[in-house]
């Protein structure tokens, strides 16, 4: 044990003690300890062994024994009891940024919160700001602390974090004189959720330039390792980066290998083997030791006898024996999308008013916008009551007319459904609005029955066109509400209802094994990007990604149709 880790038995005692509500000064007492063991600046071991451990400032009798227990036996009993006595969990809260003993003690006391779930969820439902002296800010800086926590935890970032950073080091990379080509590789260019390392790719001649350049790039903050083709850096926010380095004419197997995913790889390398060829990321080797070299990564699928893989698919997860059957699905396109069903405006949490959004759909080319406010039981975002909602219908209108018929808005609700399964609006509601989605925003930890139950009579709700965001989850940070899934897909199929997948990055709901399933069962979809902002419209890509990863073809994505097609269904529907 060095001085450090003792230093770090007594901060914990001070903040075990302190969470069970001792007096300050004994608190304080070990703080204190803790401090100047920190700084001590010679190994207290040595101080131990000259009998001298009472010399150090702050430490008397008793902190001196528990020091020698300490470094004697590798233990201290007095620690370990009080471990005994508070939840062990509640240490975990205290790893939280914004949460020290004081307020884990209260979250315990006032609220019955022991674990890190508990306390997020309670943060998520607003349940802190009744405590006196929290605000939403704190709830919000709590939420945010969680977030990173799990994150240094998980080591693995979401994608809507990676991707605009990567993008910024591509430009970067773009800009310099030395690379023909830049690309993400990896789980970055597959779209997976979550990241582990951004891989990051470049043509060029000269390797060892651009490493030199990139080594300087703002940022990056350490060099962590360098070889002939590769190079690894930390960035300023501790993420990580490879950088592969190749020529220009090997450019398609240095971006395939590195795309990866590793088991997609494996399947390429045993065909190459059937056809006599070693595949590496250098190239193809024939058995009498020449190269195939390719600078297009087409090449290289059409040497193993494949038409090209979108990098969506490469999981593993039957794409390759799908291209060598000539059966790869034709995979849904952000193109493809001519509206949003999913937008918020001022109304309710949106920022912008219903024309602001309306005009910034119709810029990024749709050609259709469904205003989807919250309903009235969703009071935290400002949902709609039914005379509101009927006084939105003429804003609406007014809105459309000042549009003209440069793109169309819908009249629709994100209707909350109720922990009891009820909508949120009466019928004679529902069936005046344009398009219903019904959504689950509390109580998602009910039962698998209850819960399950909930959803079915949403589905089975003739008003109901679009089920928001299924499953509830958060990526990393929330898991999905306990559904059946498979209940709620047949049903959904049965109905004719869309579900939704959610292109917000932080929930990708349905994911993309789901949607791949929902696809295989015949039910219709909907991408959304549940826009508050003009801005959100960008993250459609996401929902998109997701769609590709789960096999979606246009033909099934509801908002791919136009008017012509879109209007009837809806037409036919409650
Ligand atoms: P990540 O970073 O955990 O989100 O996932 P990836 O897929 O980006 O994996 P990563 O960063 O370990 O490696 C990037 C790519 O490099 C990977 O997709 C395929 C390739 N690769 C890495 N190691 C191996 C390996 O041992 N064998 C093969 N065939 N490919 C590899
Ligand atoms: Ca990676
Ligand atoms: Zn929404």
């Amino acid at each position: 044990m060095n001085n450090r880790d003792v230093a770090q038995v007594f901060d914990e005692i001070a903040d075990l003690l302190e969470i069970k509500g001792e007096q300050i000064y004994k608190v304080l007492a070990y703080r204190r300890a803790a401090e100047s063991i920190r700084s001590l600046g010679k190994d207290i071991g040595g101080v131990r062994k000259e009998g001298a451990l009472e010399t150090i400032p702050g430490v008397g009798k008793a902190i001196a024994a528990k020091i020698d227990e300490l470094l004697g036996t590798g233990k201290l009993e007095f620690a370990d009891e009080l471990k005994a006595e508070i939840p062990a969990t509640l240490v975990e809260i205290l790893r939280v940024g914004d949460v020290g003993p004081k307020k884990a003690a209260r979250f315990w006391r006032e609220l019955g919160i022991t674990t890190l779930d508990q306390l997020e969820r309670a943060a998520r439902n607003g349940r802190l700001r009744g405590l006196s002296g929290m605000g939403e800010r704190s709830e919000a800086r709590i939420l945010a602390s969680i977030e990173a926590l799990r994150r240094r935890q998980s080591g693995r970032i979401p994608i809507g974090t990676a991707r605009p950073i990567a993008e910024g080091l591509v430009q970067r990379l773009r800009g310099l004189p030395e690379v023909t080509k830049a690309e993400m590789a990896g789980s970055l260019r597959r779209w997976k959720e979550t990241i582990g390392d951004l891989d990051l790719i470049v043509g060029a001649g000269d390797p060892g330039a651009v490493m030199q350049a990139a080594s300087r790039f703002p940022e990056i903050a350490r060099i962590k390792g360098q070889g002939e083709t590769k190079f690894s850096a930390e960035l300023v926010d501790g993420l990580r980066v490879q950088l592969w380095v190749h020529p220009p004419e090997r450019f398609g197997t240095a971006l395939q290998y590195a795309t990866g995913s590793q088991a997609h790889n494996v399947r390429l390398r045993e065909l190459a083997l059937d056809r006599g060829l070693s595949l590496s990321e250098h190239g193809f080797k024939r058995k009498d030791g020449t190269e195939i070299v390719c600078a297009e990564e087409e090449e290289v699928y059409q040497h193993l006898g494949l038409p090209w893989i979108p990098p969506e698919l490469r999981e593993d997860q039957g794409e390759v024996q799908a291209a060598r059957e000539g059966r790869l699905p034709s995979l849904v396109s952000l193109e493809d999308l001519r509206g949003e069903l999913h937008c918020h405006t001022d109304w309710s949490d949106g920022q912008n008013t219903i024309e602001e959004m309306a005009r910034a759909a119709r810029s990024a080319g749709l050609a259709y916008l469904v205003i989807s406010d919250h309903s009235q039981s969703l009071g935290v975002v400002n949902g709609l009551n039914v005379d509101r909602l009927r006084e939105q219908w003429s804003a609406i209108a007014d809105a459309q007319h000042r549009l003209g018929d440069s793109i169309l808005l819908l009249r629709g609700a994100e209707v909350e459904i109720r922990a009891d399964g009820v909508l949120d609006y009466p019928d004679e509601i529902l069936a005046a609005l344009d398009v219903v989605t019904a959504s689950v925003h509390t109580s998602l930890r009910q039962s698998r029955e209850r819960v399950t139950a909930r959803m079915l009579s949403a589905v089975r709700n003739p008003h109901v066109d679009v089920i928001g965001h299924p499953t509830g989850r958060m990526v990393g940070q929330r898991d999905p509400a306990d559904l059946d899934l498979e209940a709620v897909l047949a049903a959904a199929r049965e109905t004719g209802v869309a579900l939704e997948i959610n292109a917000h990055p932080a929930r990708l709901d349905l994911k993309d094994a789901h949607a791949r399933r929902a696809t295989e069962v015949g039910c219709l979809l909907a991408i959304n990007a549940d826009i508050h902002s003009p801005a959100d419209l960008e993250l459609r890509a996401y929902g998109v990604a997701t769609a590709r990863r789960g096999w979606v073809s246009a033909s099934g994505v509801v908002n791919s149709w136009p008017l012509d097609r879109l209007l009837p269904w809806l037409a036919g529907r409650g």
